[in-house]
């Protein structure tokens, strides 16, 4: 049966508004890939751990055992939920089943469940949803739609199952979409739903888009719902960035790039990859001066721990965000064309410029170009006494400021009247 999809352009307005608020958010890869964490049979298996069952072509009957071994007996939603918050995230996002097909939430559909095939028995999602709500962060599942290595009519699993005789409308109709339907009913207000690489036809899409929609007209659905669709929103909600891929221009419309902490989204090992704080928050800075969000991974252990690296790094994420927070959430893009060689980066809310200085000149002599308004007032948003910079303002220019922090100085431009930025 294929679902219909009207809606009025304030809807998505209304839809998108917390979304748009949030900028920052915690995606988390975890599943029984965890277990192996980049190793199989001896063997270190290269790229992300996630991938693991296709990159070693695992038989399904062997990869299924591992559930008999996934015990995360230390997993602690609201330990989870409070690293997020803590990072400054607005909303985390989690696979509820990936590529492998095996589902981290308790469905009616299949035993491959973590309820029914693990000694764990729990349901996270519910746990994760619960200590969501309580702490208000949004809550939203990750879905992989069209790879399905268990599944017979599941697409990507050649070594097991004959592409010729899989019968992907029965996978779509009897297993995808009440799966959702249970996704979209059992776990209270679903934020996001964030289908994966990508389903194979644009009627495809917008028909499952129409049947998230039917449970919950308030989710959001993320780009790669749409086939192929990289550059614009196409038919999710808003347009998906490559992974870890920051566009080099400021983008109208709604997107996001998800990133990895290190170089894996579901846990490896022997991945120490680990960005530093600096960096991340360089990145989330660039990302919102363009317009976008960043949706975050961490990849936890078999345990159901969250590797300590990357705890660290969302500490101090997070401790930055405390103070500079007013320069990123609710901000607009930025109204000045930088270059990617600019020591500085912009974010805007009305009468305000924070000019996001990632690298202050060696001279001390910072120049800002393009101020199309008279400056009234300099000073770094981390001074809780907001005092006075020094700075002199030419024109379009304005110089002559000293730095405060190591990694980003936010320096806020009062204007003297609100029509800009
Ligand atoms: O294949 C997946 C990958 O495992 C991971 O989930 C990322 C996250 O954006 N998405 C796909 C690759 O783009």
């Amino acid at each position: 049966m294929k679902e219909k999809l009207e809606e009025s352009k304030e809807e998505h307005e209304k839809r998108m508004a917390w979304w748009r608020e949030a900028k920052f958010g915690m995606f988390i890869h975890w599943g029984l890939y965890a277990i192996p964490a980049g190793m199989w049979k001896g063997k270190l298996i290269p790229g992300i751990g996630e991938w693991i069952q296709f990159r070693a072509k695992i038989p399904v009957k062997e990869y299924e055992q591992l559930a008999k071994h996934f015990n995360p007996v230390k997993f602690n939603a609201e330990e989870w939920v409070k690293v997020a918050k803590e990072a400054g995230m607005k909303y985390l996002v989690i696979t509820a089943k990936h590529h492998d097909g095996f589902c981290m939430f308790h469905s009616e559909l299949t035993d491959y469940n973590i309820v029914d095939a693990t000694p764990f028995k729990r349901d996270p999602m519910k746990e994760l949803a619960e200590a969501c709500r309580k702490e208000g962060i949004k809550f939203g599942f990750y879905y992989s739609q069209l790879l399905d290595w268990h599944h017979p009519d599941g697409a990507g699993n050649d070594w097991d199952y004959d592409p010729n005789k899989k019968n992907f409308t029965k996978y779509l109709e009897e297993y995808v979409k009440p799966q959702l339907r249970e996704l979209l009913t059992n776990y209270g207000p679903i934020a996001v739903i964030w289908f994966d690489i990508y389903s194979p036809t644009p009627e495809i899409a917008r028909d499952l888009k129409a049947w998230v929609r039917r449970f919950q007209p308030d989710t959001i659905v993320s780009g790669r719902i749409d086939p192929n669709r990289r550059w614009d929103k196409g038919i999710g909600d808003y347009m998906e960035r490559g992974d870890n891929e920051i566009p080099e221009h400021r983008i109208e419309e709604d997107w996001e790039t998800p990133g990895t902490i290190n170089d894996t989204w579901g846990f490896k090992s022997y991945d120490h990859n680990w960005k530093s704080s600096g960096v991340i928050i360089q990145k989330l800075v660039d990302i919102v001066s363009k317009g976008g969000n960043y949706l975050l991974n961490v990849g936890p252990t078999a345990e159901g721990i969250i590797p300590e690296p990357s705890i660290r790094v969302l500490k101090e994420v997070g401790a930055w965000l405390k103070k500079n927070g007013e320069s990123i959430y609710g901000t607009e893009a930025s109204p000045i064309i930088t270059r990617p060689d600019d020591p500085y980066k912009c974010t805007a809310k009305q009468g305000k410029l924070y000019v996001h200085v990632l690298a202050w000149p060696w001279d001390g002599e910072l120049e800002i170009s393009g101020i199309k308004n008279e400056v009234v007032k300099a000073y770094f948003l981390a001074d809780p006494d907001c005092r006075d910079l020094k700075y002199k303002q030419d024109g379009e220019e304005v110089k002559g400021m000293k730095p405060l922090d190591p990694v980003d100085n936010v320096v806020v431009l009062e204007m003297s009247n609100e029509e800009w930025p």
